[in-house]
């Protein structure tokens, strides 16, 4: 043993050991407990970040500390390696999607194997692969064989130059992110969906059984994702027509209180005004202008509620009361049945609409006990969800309580025929067809005859060409004549592949099932390995992925039971959410913002003035306060900067980086090594 502690060298070395002595491979063990230790794994990006090191330094102090227990540990990783950063580096460099990410995969494993941990880089997958992605491709296939999967039109952002359609994120401000003169259109384009709204009731439910094992705040969001309410469908005659208006409520005990229906601007009933000619010109523009907007940004935080009356009138079936029908900016087709009616002393946007637009507000629903006048005229929407609130002004439902009357009026309205209960959701099917080139290829060809056709399970992988032109105006995949020009399944006739590709999500709604058996050809993993390794007992990730990915994974679960591939329904026993990785920016009064490395004991080094934390911030490229963790490590070791992740905060609250805390982590291994050289002698040590 050497006197002093050279973290490099022991370091290096040690992790040479383990590679040779296969420590981190396991296979199954009916004999011995498993452990599954999971973390979420890397975009391909380049370079492990603060925030990845924190990550897996975490799941491998749990990994540990399980072997010590006498576990049989799984713990691998591998690389989300499909997505649009691929795409724009080939853009930029004139070079393929594929040769980018493969380098910066061979670059960040290395990172990680320098960190030291406890991985099986035996289970290594990249989800770019043909090996790996074909299994998207089956799964697909058999959801559509299950009616899981179906094509609808769904409004996508388009820019005219690209000639492509753009996520989201790359539309933000309504400006393209390549041409930022082009204003984004919204187009309808055949999309690809997966019925998610299928497994909604369920996704809910079983959240309850993840109590104790999930972070409350996690449940939460989910729920809140998911959004059932449960109600009522109620159908309202409109006036002097044979049409009707179903609009669905929470809240059919109110119906008596509603002063008005609101369509959403793309209301069926709205488009036939239009066309008939019978239409205002403020109408028309109304419904021209929203109808460019998108429904997210329609109802966003404190957008304006707009409005206009379309003249026409709807009957309560109720009381048989004439309530005008307008249309609004908050109502969407999307949500419901695309109609309303507004209870506005009952509901706060009903009311603050209703004021606005000088609408009656009569009220309903008194609490119990109420001794003041119901037709008073209220100051605020009143909208007590206590059951022993009471309806009033109400016809024969005067005096039921809330639950009482929603019953009641139910069941009338269910007899009567003008109505059902209903129960809705807020959660919508999941769009996962992106006219993106570096993404798993949609295993479908159109023919002519015999439509859209999915391709025979035999020829699994439809695999993605490498050598697409990153330099068009175009898709490069659609321009890709190789690719497109096929053969139909079916009939052999001439016929067109799909060139939409899979969101990324679907890669890593399953990808911690292939690592139990990384090299099936013939399923995406036995049935037999998995029951033995999965579920996972610990799943460790960022916050960010509390909704999207953390529901697409729980879906996805559900669905592979249905395929009878695994028996249980949900995929992880107990959820970390980490903090994130933060850093301290400084203010001088006169040389401004400064970075870590220009503060010198608590002065700036320029003035030597003292200066002020300016604001803790998670480190990002964009603010330029990152931290390099190879600096890091070739400073101190990868063990202190380990350490110093561990010790600096609870796994789930923010870390704030400190050069400061790291030198106290080195220090704090110096003297355990010293204490061990003293005595290692008396204790057998080399
Ligand atoms: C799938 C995961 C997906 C993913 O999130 N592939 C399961 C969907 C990191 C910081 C960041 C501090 C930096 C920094 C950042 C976790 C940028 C540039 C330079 C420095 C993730 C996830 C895992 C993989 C935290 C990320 C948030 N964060 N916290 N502190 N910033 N891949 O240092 O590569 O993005 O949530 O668990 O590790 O992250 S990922
Ligand atoms: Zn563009």
């Amino acid at each position: 043993m050497q006197e002093k502690y050279f973290p490099e060298e022991i370091e290096e070395r040690q992790q040479e050991r383990w590679a040779d002595a296969h420590t981190f491979e396991v296979e199954p063990d009916p004999a011995r407990k498993k452990f599954y230790c999971l973390e979420m794994l890397p975009y391909p990006s380049g370079r492990i970040h603060m925030g990845h090191v924190r990550n897996y330094s975490i799941g491998d102090a749990l990994s540990t500390f399980k072997r010590m227990q006498g576990f049989n540990v799984l713990h691998p990783m591998g690389w989300d390696a499909f997505g649009m950063p691929a795409e724009n580096a080939a853009i930029k460099n004139n070079s393929r999607p594929d040769i980018w990410t493969f380098e910066n995969i061979a670059a960040m494993r290395t990172q990680l194997q320098r960190m030291g941990f406890s991985y099986d880089w035996r289970r290594e997958i990249a989800s770019c692969t043909p090996e790996y992605y074909r299994w998207n491709q089956w799964f697909f296939i058999q959801m559509w064989k299950k009616g899981l999967i179906y094509r609808k039109n769904a409004t996508v952002n388009w820019c005219i130059q690209c000639n492509t359609s753009l996520a989201n994120e790359q539309a933000e401000g309504g400006f393209c992110w390549r041409h930022e003169e082009t204003p984004v259109e919204l187009r309808q384009l055949e999309q690809w969906f997966i019925r998610v709204t299928n497994y909604a009731d369920e996704l809910l439910d079983d959240l309850d059984t993840l109590e104790g094992g999930w972070p409350e705040r996690v449940l939460a969001m989910q729920r809140n994702w998911i959004g059932r309410s449960r109600g009522a469908e109620i159908d309202f005659k409109v006036d002097g027509s044979d049409k009707h208006i179903r609009v669905f409520t929470t809240r059919i005990d109110t119906i008596y209180g509603a002063s008005s229906v609101i369509l959403a601007p793309d209301h069926e009933l709205i488009e036939e005004l239009i066309a008939s000619g019978r239409a205002s010109e403020e109408l028309k523009t109304f419904v021209e202008v929203q109808k460019a907007i998108s429904p997210e940004d329609r109802i966003a935080e404190g957008k304006e509620k707009l409005g206009v009356n379309t003249g026409m009138f709807a009957v309560n079936p109720f009381n048989g009361a004439k309530l005008p029908i307008w249309t609004a900016n908050f109502v969407l087709t999307g949500y419901g049945t695309g109609a309303i009616m507004a209870v506005p002393a009952h509901d706060e946007r009903d009311f603050e609409f209703s004021k606005k637009f000088g609408l009656p507000i009569p009220r309903v629903i008194v609490p119990a006990n109420f001794d003041g006048d119901p037709n008073e005229p209220l100051a605020e929407a009143f909208t007590s969800k206590d059951e022993s609130c009471i309806v009033v002004n109400s016809g024969e439902w005067s005096g039921k309580t809330v639950p009482q009357a929603i019953a009641a009026m139910t069941a009338k309205a269910g007899k009567e025929g003008f109505g059902t209960a209903q129960t809705n959701f807020k959660i919508r099917d999941w769009g996962v067809s992106r006219q993106r080139a570096w993404g798993t290829p949609i295993p479908f060809v159109h023919c002519g005859k015999c439509g859209i056709v999915p391709v025979s399970e035999e020829q699994l992988p439809v695999v993605l060409p490498v050598d697409m032109n990153f330099n068009t105006q175009g898709a490069p995949l659609a321009e890709h004549a190789p690719f497109v020009n096929t053969t139909c399944p079916q009939c052999g006739g001439v016929a067109k592949r799909d060139t939409d590709t899979m969101d990324t999500f679907v890669d890593s709604s399953w990808y911690y099932f292939r690592y139990v058996d990384p090299k099936n050809e013939k399923l995406p993993f036995a049935p037999e390995i998995a029951a033995y390794w999965t579920p996972v007992d610990q799943y460790i990730g960022g916050i960010e992925h509390a909704v999207l990915h953390l529901i697409y994974t729980r879906l996805w679960t559900k669905i592979m039971r249905d395929l009878g591939l695994i028996t249980f329904g949900e995929p992880v026993k107990k959820l970390l959410t980490q903090g994130m990785v933060c850093l301290a920016s400084y203010r001088c009064e006169q040389h401004d913002w400064l970075y870590p490395y220009e503060v010198i004991d608590g002065k700036c080094s320029f003035c030597k003035r003292d200066v002020v934390v300016g604001r803790i911030e998670k480190m990002s490229k964009s603010k330029k306060n990152t931290v390099d963790p190879d600096e890091m490590i070739k400073i101190y070791g990868a063990d202190t900067v380990r350490l110093f992740m561990l010790f600096a905060a609870p796994p789930e609250k923010d870390l704030e980086w400190s050069e400061a805390g790291a030198e106290g982590s080195s220090r704090f291994l110096n003297r355990v090594w010293r204490i061990v050289y003293k005595w290692h002698d008396k204790f057998g040590g080399a």
